[in-house]
C-alpha cells in the first residue's frame, strides 16, 4: 500500500470516512424514454432493440422509466433515501443529435435543469458522458470501429463541460468500455450487434483513445473537477489447479481487465493479449498511449459477480467461463459472491496504485413481487447490499482509498436485450403506470447512507 493512501484514510467509527458518497446509479437510455422528444437524435440502441429478435419480447427504451418528464419525483426518491450522490448518464444523441456538429440548446437545457435540481437537494452529481447510446449518424460512419469516433467524443465532452463544469465536479468518461467491445463487436448481443474477433482491438483501443481526449477536454474546460472512468471488473479465478486453467484465467484477465487497466495506468497494452490478437499495423499511432494514461483523479468499479475460467479448445480466443450453479444466483443468473469485491479492490490497490476509487455500480436483479399491502419485500437485495457494502469496508480497513459507493440502480429499468424482466432497482417501477414504489431494500441502503454505514449491523 502507497504511505499515500495509508495517510488518506481516515475512517470513523462506522468504518466508513467521514465524507463517504452513498448513491444511486442509472444510465440514459435505461431510464429517460423521451425517445424522439426534444431533439434527440437516433442512437444504436433505438435501432437495436427495434430490430426484432434482439431484445427478449421485443421491448425497447422508447418510454423506460420515463425519467424525462419525471426527473423531480425520482430526485423526491434520491432525497428520501437520504443518498448524498447520483451517478448518471448523458445521451450523447440530446446534445448532438448525430454526434457531431452544432450542439442542440434543448438537450443541454434538460442535462442542466437535471443537475441543478441534484444540486438543490444536496446531491453530488456524477456525471457519465458514455453509457453505450452511440449516435446512430455515427455508427453509420463506422462508430468505434472508426479512429475519428474518439475525437468527435472529445468535441462532445467539451460541450458537455462548457455548459456544466460550473456545477459538476465528478465526471466519468465511460462505462465498461470492455462491456462495448465484447457484447457489441464479437458476440452481438448489445448494439451495435456486430459478431468479429477482430474488432476487439481496434474497438478497445479506439474506446481508450477516445477517453484520453476527453480527459484532455475535460481538463482544459474544467481543471478544477475530478476525472475518471468506469470499468467493470469480475473476480477471475481459474477452474482448477490445472496450468491450462490457470492460463485460460490469465488471459481472460488481460482481454478483460488489463488491456484497460495496464493502458490507463502504464500506458501499455500487456503482451500476452497484444501476442494473440495481433493488432492491425497503424492503429496505435505515436503518442496514443500517452494520452490514453493521463493520470487520473479516480477509478470508477462496477463489481456485480466472479467468473470461473475453464480452458477450452486453444484455437479459441474467448475465455470460457463455468456458468454458475447452485440456489444463490441473481435473476441474471450471476453467482452472488462479495468476497470478490474485497479482492478486487485490493488487487486495484496492490498492482495500480489508484489515488482513489468508487464503486459505481453494485446491485442485484432478483425476482420481485409486490405483496398484497403494495409492498416489495427483497430480502435477497437486503442482503446481497449488506453483504457487500461490508466487503467494501473491510477493504477500507484495509487501506484502499474507497471514496463512495453507488448502487445498481436506482429504479428498476431497460436492462438492455434483457428488456425490463431483470429489476435492479431500490425502487420498483410500475411501468404500466410509472408509478414507483420504494423497496425493502431501499429503505435498508438509505439507513446505511444516513447512518454512514452504522446501520449495516442491524
Ligand atoms: O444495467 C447494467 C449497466 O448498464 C451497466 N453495468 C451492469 C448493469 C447490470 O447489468
Amino acid at each position: 500500500m502507497s504511505e499515500m493512501s495509508e495517510q488518506q484514510i481516515e475512517l470513523t467509527e462506522t468504518g466508513f470516512p467521514r465524507d463517504f458518497l452513498w448513491g444511486a446509479a442509472t444510465a440514459a437510455y435505461q431510464i429517460e424514454g423521451a425517445a424522439r422528444e426534444g431533439g434527440r437524435g437516433e442512437t444504436i440502441w433505438d435501432r437495436f432493440s427495434h430490430t426484432p429478435g434482439k431484445i427478449e419480447r421485443d421491448e425497447n427504451g422508447d418510454v423506460a422509466c420515463d425519467h424525462y418528464h419525471r426527473w423531480q419525483e425520482d430526485f423526491d426518491l434520491l432525497q428520501r433515501l437520504s443518498l448524498n450522490a447520483y451517478r448518471f448518464s448523458i445521451a450523447w444523441s440530446r446534445i448532438l443529435p448525430d454526434g457531431r456538429g452544432k450542439p442542440n440548446p434543448a438537450g443541454l437545457d434538460f442535462y442542466e435543469r437535471l443537475v441543478d435540481g441534484l444540486l438543490a437537494r444536496g446531491i453530488t452529481p456524477f456525471v457519465t458522458l458514455y453509457h453505450w447510446d452511440l449516435p446512430q449518424a455515427l455508427e453509420e460512419r463506422g462508430g468505434w470501429r472508426n479512429r475519428d469516433t474518439a475525437y468527435f467524443f472529445s468535441d462532445y465532452a467539451q460541450i458537455i463541460a462548457r455548459r456544466l463544469s460550473n456545477r459538476v465536479g465528478h465526471w466519468i468518461t465511460h462505462n465498461e468500455p470492455h462491456i462495448v467491445v465484447f457484447e457489441g463487436h464479437v458476440l452481438g448481443t448489445m448494439a451495435p450487434g456486430l459478431r468479429d474477433e477482430r474488432l476487439i482491438a481496434p474497438v478497445g483501443h479506439h474506446l481508450l483513445l477516445s477517453h484520453g481526449l476527453a480527459v484532455q477536454a475535460l481538463r482544459s474546460e474544467a481543471p478544477q473537477s475530478a476525472v475518471g472512468i468506469t470499468l467493470h471488473l469480475l473476480h477471475i479465478e481459474p477452474a482448477s489447479d490445472r496450468e491450462q486453467d490457470t492460463q485460460a484465467a490469465q488471459f481472460a484477465d488481460g482481454l478483460y481487465h488489463r488491456w484497460y487497466l495496464d493502458a490507463l495506468f502504464r500506458g501499455t497494452y500487456p503482451e500476452d493479449v497484444t501476442a494473440r490478437l495481433a493488432l492491425p499495423d497503424g492503429l496505435v499511432r505515436p503518442g496514443d498511449m500517452e494520452t490514453i494514461s493521463a493520470p487520473l483523479d479516480f477509478l470508477g468499479v462496477n463489481y456485480y459477480t466472479r467468473g470461473i475460467i475453464r480452458a477450452d479448445r486453444p484455437s479459441r480466443l474467448l475465455p470460457k467461463l463455468v456458468p454458475p450453479r447452485g440456489s444463490g444466483l441473481t435473476a441474471m443468473g450471476w453467482e452472488v459472491y462479495p468476497e470478490g469485491l474485497y479482492q478486487v479492490l485490493l488487487r486495484l490497490r496492490d498492482a495500480y496504485s489508484p489515488t482513489k476509487l468508487y464503486i459505481t455500480e453494485n446491485g442485484a436483479a432478483y425476482p420481485d413481487t409486490l405483496d398484497e399491502r403494495g409492498e416489495v419485500h427483497d430480502a435477497e437485495r437486503v442482503s446481497y447490499l449488506r453483504r457487500h457494502f461490508q466487503e467494501a469496508r473491510r477493504a477500507l480497513a484495509a487501506g484502499v482509498p474507497l471514496a463512495g459507493y453507488f448502487t445498481w440502480s436506482l429504479l428498476d429499468n431497460f436492462e438492455w436485450a434483457h428488456g425490463y424482466r431483470p429489476r435492479f432497482g431500490l425502487v420498483r417501477v410500475e411501468y404500466a403506470t410509472q408509478q414507483r414504489i420504494i423497496k425493502e431494500s431501499g429503505h435498508f441502503a438509505g439507513r446505511v447512507a444516513a447512518t454512514n454505514g452504522g446501520a449495516l449491523e442491524e
